[in-house]
Protein backbone atom coordinates (compact mmCIF):
# COMPACT_ATOMS: atom_id res chain seq x y z
CA UNK A 1 0.00 0.00 0.00
CA UNK A 2 1.09 3.53 -0.96
CA UNK A 3 2.05 5.73 1.82
CA UNK A 4 0.38 9.05 2.70
CA UNK A 5 1.70 12.55 2.06
CA UNK A 6 1.50 14.98 5.18
CA UNK A 7 2.20 18.49 4.69
CA UNK A 8 2.54 20.90 7.79
CA UNK A 9 2.74 24.45 6.63
CA UNK A 10 2.10 27.97 8.15
CA UNK A 11 3.47 31.75 8.47
CA UNK A 12 6.48 32.61 9.78
CA UNK A 13 7.71 30.86 12.85
CA UNK A 14 4.59 29.36 13.46
CA UNK A 15 6.62 26.07 14.93
CA UNK A 16 6.59 23.49 11.57
CA UNK A 17 10.18 22.25 12.31
CA UNK A 18 9.38 21.99 16.04
CA UNK A 19 6.38 19.87 15.46
CA UNK A 20 7.16 17.82 12.82
CA UNK A 21 10.17 16.40 15.39
CA UNK A 22 6.38 15.32 17.27
CA UNK A 23 4.29 13.60 14.71
CA UNK A 24 7.68 12.04 13.08
CA UNK A 25 8.18 10.34 16.94
CA UNK A 26 4.33 9.88 17.15
CA UNK A 27 3.79 8.05 13.80
CA UNK A 28 6.47 5.61 14.04
CA UNK A 29 5.39 4.63 17.70
CA UNK A 30 2.13 3.98 15.44
CA UNK A 31 4.29 1.41 13.68
CA UNK A 32 4.96 3.71 10.37
CA UNK A 33 7.78 4.55 8.57
CA UNK A 34 8.24 8.33 8.04
CA UNK A 35 10.44 10.25 5.97
CA UNK A 36 10.77 14.11 6.91
CA UNK A 37 12.08 16.44 3.99
CA UNK A 38 11.19 20.35 3.22
CA UNK A 39 10.27 22.75 0.47
CA UNK A 40 12.22 24.43 -0.81
CA UNK A 41 14.44 21.57 -0.89
CA UNK A 42 14.89 18.52 -0.13
CA UNK A 43 17.11 17.43 -2.93
CA UNK A 44 20.52 18.50 -3.51
CA UNK A 45 19.58 20.75 -6.49
CA UNK A 46 16.02 21.91 -4.68
CA UNK A 47 18.73 22.60 -1.53
CA UNK A 48 20.65 24.98 -4.02
CA UNK A 49 17.56 26.42 -5.46
CA UNK A 50 16.10 27.06 -1.36
CA UNK A 51 19.51 29.09 -1.07
CA UNK A 52 19.08 31.05 -4.14
CA UNK A 53 15.19 31.59 -3.03
CA UNK A 54 15.65 32.82 0.52
CA UNK A 55 19.63 34.45 -0.13
CA UNK A 56 19.69 37.85 -0.73
CA UNK A 57 21.00 39.42 -4.42
CA UNK A 58 21.75 42.72 -6.53
CA UNK A 59 18.38 43.44 -7.87
CA UNK A 60 16.49 41.06 -6.21
CA UNK A 61 14.12 38.51 -8.26
CA UNK A 62 11.66 38.62 -9.95
CA UNK A 63 8.22 36.55 -9.43
CA UNK A 64 8.08 34.88 -12.31
CA UNK A 65 11.46 33.53 -11.57
CA UNK A 66 10.77 32.84 -7.56
CA UNK A 67 7.47 31.10 -8.18
CA UNK A 68 8.89 29.05 -11.19
CA UNK A 69 12.10 27.78 -8.75
CA UNK A 70 9.62 26.99 -6.22
CA UNK A 71 8.20 24.55 -8.67
CA UNK A 72 11.70 23.77 -9.94
CA UNK A 73 12.39 22.49 -6.64
CA UNK A 74 9.27 20.65 -6.23
CA UNK A 75 9.59 18.67 -9.62
CA UNK A 76 12.91 17.21 -8.49
CA UNK A 77 11.68 16.37 -4.83
CA UNK A 78 8.66 14.69 -6.35
CA UNK A 79 10.19 13.02 -8.76
CA UNK A 80 13.45 11.53 -6.90
CA UNK A 81 11.80 11.69 -3.41
CA UNK A 82 8.29 12.09 -2.91
CA UNK A 83 7.07 9.69 -5.02
CA UNK A 84 9.48 7.25 -4.58
CA UNK A 85 9.07 7.21 -0.95
CA UNK A 86 5.38 6.82 -1.26
CA UNK A 87 5.71 3.94 -3.66
CA UNK A 88 7.82 2.30 -0.65
CA UNK A 89 4.62 2.47 1.57
CA UNK A 90 6.82 4.87 3.63
CA UNK A 91 5.33 8.15 4.69
CA UNK A 92 6.57 11.76 4.04
CA UNK A 93 6.10 14.20 6.16
CA UNK A 94 7.20 17.42 4.47
CA UNK A 95 7.49 21.03 6.03
CA UNK A 96 6.08 22.98 3.31
CA UNK A 97 4.36 22.54 0.21
CA UNK A 98 2.33 23.63 -2.43
CA UNK A 99 0.05 25.98 -0.11
CA UNK A 100 2.76 28.06 0.79
CA UNK A 101 3.18 28.90 -2.96
CA UNK A 102 -0.32 29.78 -3.05
CA UNK A 103 0.06 31.60 0.28
CA UNK A 104 3.41 33.57 0.03
CA UNK A 105 3.71 33.99 -4.09
CA UNK A 106 -0.50 34.53 -4.37
CA UNK A 107 -1.48 36.16 -1.38
CA UNK A 108 2.05 38.15 0.22
CA UNK A 109 3.34 38.44 -3.86
CA UNK A 110 0.16 39.11 -5.27
CA UNK A 111 0.26 36.42 -8.11
CA UNK A 112 -2.73 35.15 -9.84
CA UNK A 113 -3.84 31.95 -7.73
CA UNK A 114 -4.95 30.42 -11.19
CA UNK A 115 -1.74 30.98 -12.52
CA UNK A 116 -0.30 28.69 -9.31
CA UNK A 117 -2.86 26.31 -10.44
CA UNK A 118 -1.87 25.65 -13.76
CA UNK A 119 2.22 25.05 -12.31
CA UNK A 120 0.44 22.59 -10.14
CA UNK A 121 -1.34 20.49 -12.47
CA UNK A 122 1.88 20.36 -14.73
CA UNK A 123 4.07 19.58 -11.63
CA UNK A 124 1.85 17.53 -9.49
CA UNK A 125 -0.43 15.67 -11.72
CA UNK A 126 -3.14 14.61 -9.38
CA UNK A 127 -0.60 14.17 -5.97
CA UNK A 128 -2.15 16.41 -3.51
CA UNK A 129 -1.27 15.56 -0.48
CA UNK A 130 -3.26 13.47 1.86
CA UNK A 131 -3.41 15.31 5.34
CA UNK A 132 -1.99 19.06 6.01
CA UNK A 133 -1.80 20.47 9.05
CA UNK A 134 -1.72 24.36 8.70
CA UNK A 135 -0.64 25.88 11.76
CA UNK A 136 -1.69 28.91 12.47
CA UNK A 137 -0.13 31.77 14.80
CA UNK A 138 -0.93 35.71 14.72
CA UNK A 139 1.86 37.78 12.39
CA UNK A 140 3.03 39.41 15.41
CA UNK A 141 4.09 36.20 17.57
CA UNK A 142 4.99 34.31 14.46
CA UNK A 143 7.48 37.03 13.78
CA UNK A 144 9.03 37.64 17.20
CA UNK A 145 9.82 34.02 17.49
CA UNK A 146 11.73 33.84 14.00
CA UNK A 147 13.16 36.65 14.69
CA UNK A 148 15.70 35.00 17.48
CA UNK A 149 17.14 32.83 15.22
CA UNK A 150 19.09 35.67 13.79
CA UNK A 151 19.81 36.83 10.41
CA UNK A 152 16.64 37.08 8.26
CA UNK A 153 16.08 35.39 5.34
CA UNK A 154 14.62 37.14 2.20
CA UNK A 155 11.25 36.17 3.29
CA UNK A 156 11.70 37.39 6.95
CA UNK A 157 11.98 40.94 5.92
CA UNK A 158 8.90 41.24 4.21
CA UNK A 159 6.59 43.56 6.14
CA UNK A 160 3.60 42.71 8.37
CA UNK A 161 1.07 43.54 5.68
CA UNK A 162 2.44 40.75 3.31
CA UNK A 163 2.67 38.19 6.07
CA UNK A 164 -1.14 39.33 7.37
CA UNK A 165 -2.01 38.35 3.44
CA UNK A 166 -0.27 35.12 3.42
CA UNK A 167 -2.25 34.20 7.03
CA UNK A 168 -5.13 35.25 4.98
CA UNK A 169 -4.79 32.84 1.99
CA UNK A 170 -3.50 29.50 4.17
CA UNK A 171 -7.00 30.11 6.53
CA UNK A 172 -8.89 30.30 3.02
CA UNK A 173 -7.71 27.80 1.81
CA UNK A 174 -8.37 25.57 4.89
CA UNK A 175 -12.11 26.94 4.72
CA UNK A 176 -12.46 25.93 1.04
CA UNK A 177 -10.70 22.16 1.90
CA UNK A 178 -11.64 20.83 5.15
CA UNK A 179 -11.37 17.33 4.73
CA UNK A 180 -7.51 17.77 3.36
CA UNK A 181 -6.32 21.26 5.54
CA UNK A 182 -6.88 20.98 9.40
CA UNK A 183 -6.16 24.37 11.37
CA UNK A 184 -3.81 24.04 14.30
CA UNK A 185 -4.01 27.45 16.95
CA UNK A 186 -0.16 27.35 17.26
CA UNK A 187 0.22 30.45 19.17
CA UNK A 188 -0.33 27.85 22.66
CA UNK A 189 2.66 26.10 24.21
CA UNK A 190 4.88 23.86 22.38
CA UNK A 191 3.21 21.14 24.81
CA UNK A 192 0.01 22.29 24.35
CA UNK A 193 0.17 22.48 20.11
CA UNK A 194 1.87 19.14 19.82
CA UNK A 195 -0.87 17.84 22.35
CA UNK A 196 -3.41 19.52 19.69
CA UNK A 197 -1.57 18.23 16.56
CA UNK A 198 -1.14 14.66 17.96
CA UNK A 199 -4.99 14.37 19.09
CA UNK A 200 -6.01 15.33 15.42
CA UNK A 201 -3.87 12.93 13.58
CA UNK A 202 -5.33 10.16 16.42
CA UNK A 203 -8.32 11.61 14.88
CA UNK A 204 -7.45 11.36 11.20
CA UNK A 205 -5.81 8.30 11.72
CA UNK A 206 -9.11 6.51 13.11
CA UNK A 207 -11.21 7.90 10.01
CA UNK A 208 -9.75 5.73 7.69
N1 LIG B 1 8.24 29.74 0.65
C1 LIG B 1 8.28 28.37 0.74
C2 LIG B 1 7.54 30.37 -0.38
O1 LIG B 1 7.52 31.59 -0.47
N2 LIG B 1 6.86 29.59 -1.29
C3 LIG B 1 6.88 28.22 -1.26
O2 LIG B 1 6.28 27.57 -2.13
C4 LIG B 1 7.63 27.59 -0.19
C5 LIG B 1 7.67 26.10 -0.12
C6 LIG B 1 11.44 29.21 3.73
C7 LIG B 1 10.68 30.34 3.13
O3 LIG B 1 10.23 29.98 1.84
C8 LIG B 1 8.97 30.55 1.62
C9 LIG B 1 8.32 30.63 2.97
C10 LIG B 1 9.48 30.81 3.92
O4 LIG B 1 9.65 32.18 4.19
P1 LIG B 1 10.97 27.78 5.87
O5 LIG B 1 12.39 27.69 6.17
O6 LIG B 1 10.13 26.59 6.06
O7 LIG B 1 10.66 28.28 4.37
O8 LIG B 1 10.34 29.04 6.62
P2 LIG B 1 10.24 29.44 8.11
O9 LIG B 1 8.86 29.80 8.47
O10 LIG B 1 11.25 30.52 8.27
O11 LIG B 1 10.51 28.09 8.82
P3 LIG B 1 11.22 27.92 10.10
O12 LIG B 1 11.73 26.53 10.09
O13 LIG B 1 12.23 28.93 10.24
O14 LIG B 1 10.03 28.16 11.18
P4 LIG B 1 9.08 27.11 11.80
O15 LIG B 1 9.52 25.75 11.36
O16 LIG B 1 7.66 27.42 11.56
O17 LIG B 1 9.32 27.29 13.33
P5 LIG B 1 10.33 26.56 14.32
O18 LIG B 1 9.77 25.28 14.77
O19 LIG B 1 11.68 26.57 13.73
O20 LIG B 1 10.25 27.57 15.52
C11 LIG B 1 10.73 28.90 15.42
C12 LIG B 1 11.14 29.37 16.83
O21 LIG B 1 9.98 29.44 17.65
C13 LIG B 1 10.09 28.56 18.77
C14 LIG B 1 11.17 27.55 18.41
O22 LIG B 1 11.79 27.04 19.54
C15 LIG B 1 12.10 28.40 17.55
O23 LIG B 1 12.95 29.15 18.35
N3 LIG B 1 8.76 27.94 18.93
C16 LIG B 1 7.88 28.33 19.87
N4 LIG B 1 7.95 29.26 20.84
C17 LIG B 1 6.84 29.40 21.63
N5 LIG B 1 5.70 28.66 21.50
C18 LIG B 1 5.61 27.70 20.54
N6 LIG B 1 4.48 26.98 20.41
C19 LIG B 1 6.74 27.51 19.67
N7 LIG B 1 6.97 26.68 18.62
C20 LIG B 1 8.21 26.96 18.16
Amino acid sequence: MAGRLVTVDGGEGAGKTTQMGFMREYLERRGYRVVTTREPGGTSLGEEIRALLLGHRDGGMTLAAETLLMFAARAEHLERVIRPVLATGCWVLCDRFTDATYAYQGGGRGLPLERIAVLEEWVQGELRPDLTLLLDVPVATGLTRAGKRGVADRFERENVDFFERVRAIYLERATHEPNRCRVVDASQSVEAVRAEVEAMLAEWLESG
